[in-house]
């Protein structure tokens, strides 16, 4: 019963769902990293095939069991292809169908990184975009924003009510054209903090920009563009920051340059805006210390501003922001302004090295959750966590270490054990902006890789941006311009009022969720996953934002950093052993996967040190049915630090098949040689090649690696992981001759 519901489900719902059945990061992957895909409907058992761009199959693979996933209603299954490493484009093609195509690069991200980068200068307000920066999305001047009114909920004894502040620069928030110092706040975070962790990365990367040509990086000039406009929004007499600039209401879809006409207002203060302020303020100080020739003056004037934020703070704990009635733009309110006392505490203290910001810090009650707009104390476990050498000795750097690998453990699991998708998105995660949680999750995965140097937490990172690129249940890569299916009618004001056909490009829409707000939008379906729809309709799904793009280039840029070796972390383990199939009388190996120099290893079987066993490879040579059900681990030693994998079970099958030749025909080709075998370098040369019509390789479990149609005297299988596998060779006259062979 419970199996036909599922099934008329499914059948109900997959009508609703989008694009293609086969889903995957449309961009590409690390050679090393892991390469998973999504199919919907597909056949456990089937193989799929990886294609080159000469329209080769070179790899072979098979779909994994169907698994329902509730929140997108269908059954998934996985189709891994991590065995393939050779850089090139490739595509996956399953019954016919074939996937969007991808790369296999060290590079692949590069563009993507780019151009998220670039969307910050697109979004900026009071300057022109010029021709020669801006290309195609070139426009006039929005909002100079020098002569912006005092709103009632504003006004102060020097500042009336109708009277004007100069308030230029900024980014426009999202698809509108106002500016709010809360989401100012993580975005800012995101963008320095992208540099503070990566600077090495960041200080060559040019997004080609006004600024490009001075000696700064570009990363730090577009945050600077926003800091500027951060620092008008303080009251010079009192150190409060107000809420928001903004029109009175949302602008139709009409360019920046036409809005500017409307009347533009600096709203109430409040205290989660003045405390988000004096994070990013205390935080910009210290990243642009160093740069006093550049930017003479401007880190101190960046502390002032924190520390004046905070007495104010301290003195106006609780103005939670209250719209006023003529207001009618975006709110970010919050009723619990706890958090960003933290995180401010835990800034200033960085910065300042003042214990008394530390006890405000109250780290104890800090339970680590996935950063947003409202919820900002893991941004303080975060910071604190990267500056362990600045602090003084009162920091509890195990205590930040434990809370954030706790967040992290929890997002892993999902990913590793729970999720029919592979990703680290739950029912919880899916709200407005969802595509921003899994953004963010990265960022805690990829901060819990450099606090312990174990990389299935940077695979699990890697997951959330395979998923934000194309590996999801909608089939899209959710930054407009990157990939074969992206956002082309996203809620953003200067896309609609140009005359591109495309919208500007590199930003990141929300993502699905079933809120559900617009009432006019055809939605294809309520369920969390697939509940968006790529329409200017829909605001709540298909809008853009700063913060969610700034957690993209942050987790873009943390997985650049750590998978070219850039990091502290050179050595890790990206893979531990898997369970294994092998034959009687043929070898069994196991791996575990490290990246880097320095790693010893001992391994275990059924929990007993096995003597000599010290290679990151365990083979057991002429394996017995003894050795069916027994359990390996491998324990690994690093700088003195160890850790032990759990076990994976090794299951032996009878040797019926190895070296066997099956056909019908009388006049068996026995000519044919493989040489050399075991083989090095992976290359191996065939004899009697002209009478050889297909070869297929499968590994132990009998799983497809590689199909070659009509190989050539020299094969190359440097794609396949060493190991042993069994060669399949149809010839013209269609016998099938199997041969063994070793990769080493
Ligand atoms: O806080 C509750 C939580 O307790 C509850 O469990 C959860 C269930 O959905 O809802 C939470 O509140 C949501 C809140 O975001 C925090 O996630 C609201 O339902 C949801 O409506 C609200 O959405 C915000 C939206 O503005 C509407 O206010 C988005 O986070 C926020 O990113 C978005 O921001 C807008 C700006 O206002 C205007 N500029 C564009 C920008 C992006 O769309
Ligand atoms: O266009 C607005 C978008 O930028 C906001 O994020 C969103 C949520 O506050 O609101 C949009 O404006 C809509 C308004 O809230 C309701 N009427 C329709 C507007 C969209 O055209």
């Amino acid at each position: 019963m419970r199996r036909l519901l599922l099934t008329i489900l499914t059948g109900v719902i997959s009508f609703v769902s989008y694009g293609q059945s086969i889903r995957l990061n449309q961009i590409g992957y690390y050679p090393s990293a892991e390469k998973i895909g999504v199919l919907n409907d597909g056949k456990e058992g089937d193989r799929f095939q990886v294609i080159n761009e000469a329209n080769e199959t070179i790899l072979e693979g098979r779909v994994g069991e169907p698994r329902f996933w509730n929140l997108s209603g269908e059954e998934v299954s996985i189709l891994d292809f991590s065995g393939l490493k050779t850089p090139g484009t490739y595509h996956l093609s399953y019954n016919g169908e074939n996937s969007h195509s991808f790369q296999i690069a060290n590079n692949w991200d590069d563009p993507v990184l780019l151009g998220l980068l670039k969307a910050f200068y697109y979004q900026r307000a009071s300057t022109e975009l010029t021709e020669e920066f801006a290309g195609d999305y070139a426009r006039a001047l929005g909002h100079p924003d020098n002569e912006v009114i005092i709103h009632p909920s504003a006004a102060s004894a020097t500042r009336p009510v109708n009277s004007t502040i100069s308030s230029p620069k900024g980014w426009y928030d999202a698809g509108d054209y106002n500016k709010y110092i809360v989401n100012a706040g993580i975005s800012t975070y995101s963008i320095l903090a992208t540099y503070e962790h990566y600077a090495t990365l960041l200080d060559d990367l040019s997004s080609d920009i006004p600024e490009s040509s001075n000696n700064v990086a570009d990363i730090l000039d577009e945050a600077m563009w926003e800091l500027e406009w951060m620092l008008t929004m303080q009251d010079p007499a009192d150190g409060g920051v107000y809420h928001k600039l903004t029109h009175k209401n949302f602008t139709g879809y009409i360019t920046p340059q036409t809005a500017s006409e409307i009347d533009r207002f600096v709203v109430s203060k409040s205290t989660a805006a003045t405390l988000d302020f004096a994070a990013v303020m205390a935080m910009a100080s210290r990243l642009f210390q160093p740069l006093q020739n550049e930017f003479p003056g401007m880190s101190n004037t960046f502390l002032r501003a924190a520390e004046d934020a905070w007495k104010w703070a301290k003195s106006n704990s609780s103005e939670l922001y209250q719209q006023p009635a003529d207001i009618l733009t975006g709110e970010y309110g919050d009723g619990n302004v706890n958090d960003e006392f933290q995180w401010a505490a835990a800034e200033l203290y960085i910065t300042t090295g003042n214990n008394s910001y530390y006890n405000d810090i109250n780290l104890r009650s800090i339970n680590a959750s996935v950063p947003s707009w409202q919820s900002v104390s893991t941004l303080a476990l975060i910071s604190l966590a990267r500056n362990q050498e600045r602090l003084t000795e009162i920091a509890q750097n195990d205590l930040v270490r434990n809370k954030i690998i706790t967040l992290a453990n929890r997002l892993r699991s999902g990913y590793d054990l729970n999720s029919p998708y592979r990703i680290t998105m739950t029912e919880r995660d899916y709200i407005w902006g969802s595509n921003s949680v899994a953004a963010n999750q990265a960022m805690i995965l990829l901060n819990a890789f450099e606090l312990t140097g174990e990389g299935t937490y940077l695979a699990a990172g890697n997951a959330s941006i395979d998923y934000l690129l194309g590996k999801n249940p909608l089939g899209f890569s959710f930054v407009t311009g990157f990939g074969d299916q992206t956002p082309m009618d996203p809620h953003h004001r200067p896309s609609l009022s140009d005359r591109n056909t495309l919208p500007v490009p590199g930003l990141l829409a929300g993502g699905p969720h079933s809120l559900q707000p617009e009432g006019n939008c055809n939605y294809p379906s309520t369920l969390p996953a697939i509940s968006y729809v790529d329409d200017v309709c829909s605001f709540s799904t298909n809008e853009i934002a700063i913060n969610w793009n700034a957690a993209m280039v942050y987790a873009t840029a943390g997985l650049q950093y750590y998978m070219r070796g850039l990091g502290n972390i050179k050595s890790f383990v990206l893979k531990n052993p898997k369970d294994l199939v092998a034959l009687e009388g043929g070898i069994a190996r196991f791996d575990i996967v490290t990246v880097g120099e320095g790693f010893t290893y001992q391994w275990f079987l059924n929990d007993e040190i096995i003597e000599g066993a010290i290679e990151s490879s365990y083979i057991i040579e002429d394996v017995t049915l003894e050795d069916d059900s027994t359990f390996y681990s491998v324990r690994v030693t690093l700088n003195g630090e160890t850790s032990t994998t759990a076990q994976a079970r090794l299951n032996v099958m009878r040797d019926e098949v190895i070296d066997v030749i099956t056909s019908t025909n009388e006049n068996l080709d026995l000519s044919l040689q493989v040489y050399p075998n075991p083989t090095l370098n992976k290359i191996i040369n065939l004899t009697s090649v002209e009478l050889v019509k297909s070869l297929n390789v499968y590994d132990m479990s009998g799983k497809s690696v590689a199909s070659i149609e009509q190989p050539n005297e020299l094969i190359d299988l440097s794609g396949i992981n060493a190991g042993l596998y069994l060669l399949s060779f149809r010839t013209l006259n269609n016998q099938l001759i199997t041969k063994r062979l070793i990769l080493k």
